[in-house]
Formats: structure tokens, C-alpha cells, sequence
């Protein structure tokens, strides 16, 4: 279940890198100085990006293994790949409740869909859990955001248009401790007047968490639009120079043939990818595994 999800969700850059292996025959029919412009081709096709690309070819280089079956190169690759993102995983750390999430990010990444599937998923868990409408910038965010929580069976802190976003955070954290909820979720606005004064706007909201207890909030997730390309990597520059961003969920992997800027993202960034958001339900949501992730991409259907 969880697989096939992941499958279907990488289908359109599974394609592109699996074709391209397939239909150019590298490290299969050609040697290995042949192949390695091929791959880099592929590589940059899926938007790994250049600087990734290039670290990738020379780890690749670096190796020197003389691979004698198609199995060997794809399962060294793989290896290269799993290092580079396993290097940035963030390990599982003890928080006492409420665990407190921010989803942060620009205007229209996926941040407030992204929130309810993780309340979706949490809830799931058996948690107690709070969804906090804090983008007060736009009411219909409010309101989608309710919608979503009915349906889920999930509490929404819900907040008047042009309310002060860090008071609504500073009313959740209350509620949450009167009331004695495990998990709150505070979906805040990806547009502003100015992407400065959104990101001060940020920063008050975590300020005003981290006054009403110092480990708060856990996590502030960076929600990057996969479709985006390398574009999501700028942003993801900009949030972490602002924001102690401790994480990157990377929506809509299921239309873009761009997956591989996750490769650029834990590379260039250094941000540990978190889940990814495989489509428009609230069940479209993965925790990443590096290695799974990887896996999927070339084995395909063989994955275990
Ligand atoms: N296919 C696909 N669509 C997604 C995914 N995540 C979000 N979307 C869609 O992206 C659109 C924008 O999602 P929102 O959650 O409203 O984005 P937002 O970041 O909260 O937007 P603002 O609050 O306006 O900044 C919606 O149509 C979602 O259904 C995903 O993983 N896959
Ligand atoms: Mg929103």
C-alpha cells in the first residue's frame, strides 16, 4: 500500500530516469566514459540540478569499480543517491507533547493541504490533534482548512481575518495545554505584501511558541512545491536563512517528472526531506525514506 503509493507518485520521473536507462542502454551497451554524459543528461533532466549532478558523476567517477552487470551499476548508484540524502536525515528525537508543528512556505506550495494530511495522519495514530488556521491573510484559507478538519474528524483553532497570526499560535498552545491536546498544527500564509514582512511575520509566530515553552515548536516544515523545480530550491535557501526550518515536505511529486530536486535540496540546502505529498487527498502523504525512495526509482515493481 504504502509502496504502491510511492510508485504511482513517482511515476512521471520513475519514467524519465528507467526510459532513459532502458532506451540509451548506458553502463549496459556503451563503457563507462560513454555512459557517464548520458547519465549526467538524465540526471539533469529529472532536475537533480548542476551542482548535485556533478557531485553525483564525481562519487561515480571516484569509484573506479568495474561494473560488469547492469544490477551492479544501478545498486552503486543507488548507494551514491541513499548518501547523499541520508546525510542530511534528521534522527527521531523525544518531544513531550504538544508536539508542535509550523508549515511554512510560499504562496500556493501545498502548506494547508499538507497540514491536514498530517493531522489525518496523526489522528490516525490515536493522537489528540489541533489544526490551527494561522494564515489570518487569506479567510478562504480559514475555511478550507475547517472543511478539511470536519471531514477528518479534526479540531480547527479557527481565527478572524487580519488577526495578529503569532496571538492565534499564542491561543492554540493555551488551548492545547488546557485541553490536552498532543499534536497541533499551525498552518500559517505563503503571501504577504513583502516576502520580508512574511517572514518577520514567521519569526513572531515561533518567537510567541518559544516564549510559552522553550522546546516549541518541534518542527517548522518547509512546504516546497515539487513542480517548482529549482525554483523550490531558492525558496528553500531563502525560509532557511530566516527560519530554523527543520524540515521539507515536498508536495506534488505525482505531476512533475522534477523528483529529483530532492537530490538538489538535501545537496545544496542541507534541509532533511520529511514527507512528500504524492496528490490531492489526505492520504497522499509519505514519510521519506531515503532508501525506499531510491529503491522505487529503479526497481521499480522489485522493490521489498
Ligand atoms: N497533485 C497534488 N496536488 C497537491 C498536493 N498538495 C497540494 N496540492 C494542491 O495544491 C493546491 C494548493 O494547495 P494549498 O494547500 O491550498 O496550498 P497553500 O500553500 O496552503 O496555499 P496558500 O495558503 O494560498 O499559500 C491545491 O489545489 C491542492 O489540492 C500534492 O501532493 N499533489
Ligand atoms: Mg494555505
Amino acid at each position: 500500500m504504502f509502496l504502491k503509493k510511492l510508485l504511482d507518485g513517482l511515476g512521471k520521473t520513475r519514467e524519465r530516469i528507467q526510459e532513459s536507462f532502458l532506451s540509451t542502454g548506458i553502463f549496459r551497451t556503451k563503457s563507462f566514459n560513454e555512459s557517464i554524459p548520458v547519465f549526467e543528461e538524465i540526471l539533469l533532466s529529472s532536475d537533480v540540478g548542476i551542482t548535485a549532478t556533478n557531485e553525483i558523476i564525481k562519487r561515480l567517477r571516484e569509484s573506479r569499480i568495474d561494473y560488469k552487470t547492469e544490477e551492479d551499476t544501478i545498486h552503486f548508484i543507488s548507494k551514491i543517491l541513499t548518501n547523499i540524502l541520508d546525510a542530511v536525515e534528521e534522527k527521531k528525537r523525544e518531544t513531550s507533547p504538544p508536539y508542535t508543528i509550523l508549515s511554512v512556505g510560499v504562496n500556493g506550495t501545498g502548506k494547508t493541504t499538507t497540514l491536514v494530511k498530517l493531522a489525518n495522519h496523526f489522528k490516525n495514530k490515536g493522537e489528540n490533534v489541533l489544526l490551527v488556521a494561522s494564515d489570518t491573510y487569506r479567510p478562504a484559507g480559514v475555511e478550507q482548512l475547517s472543511i478539511w478538519g470536519k471531514m477528518i474528524g479534526v479540531d480547527v483553532l479557527k481565527s478572524q481575518k487580519g488577526q495578529d497570526p503569532a496571538a492565534v499560535a499564542f491561543d492554540a498552545i493555551e488551548s492545547a495545554f488546557s485541553k490536552n491536546y498532543s499534536v497541533v498544527l499551525i498552518d500559517t500564509a505563503g503571501r504577504l505584501h513583502t516576502k520580508k514582512n512574511l517572514m518577520e511575520e514567521l519569526k513572531k509566530v515561533k518567537n510567541v511558541l518559544n516564549k510559552k515553552r522553550r522546546d516549541l515548536p518541534h518542527d517548522i516544515f518547509l512546504v516546497l512545491d515539487a513542480t517548482t523545480g529549482q525554483n523550490a530550491l531558492s525558496q528553500a535557501e531563502i525560509f532557511k536563512d530566516s527560519l530554523d526550518v527543520t524540515g521539507v515536505i515536498l508536495t506534488k511529486i505525482d505531476g512533475t517528472a522534477k523528483g529529483g530536486i530532492i537530490f538538489a535540496i538535501s545537496l545544496e540546502v542541507g534541509i532533511p526531506v520529511r514527507y512528500i505529498g504524492t496528490g490531492e487527498n489526505v492520504e497522499d502523504l509519505i514519510e521519506f525514506d531515503p532508501k525506499i525512495f531510491v529503491a522505487s526509482l529503479f526497481e521499480g515493481e522489485n522493490v521489498t
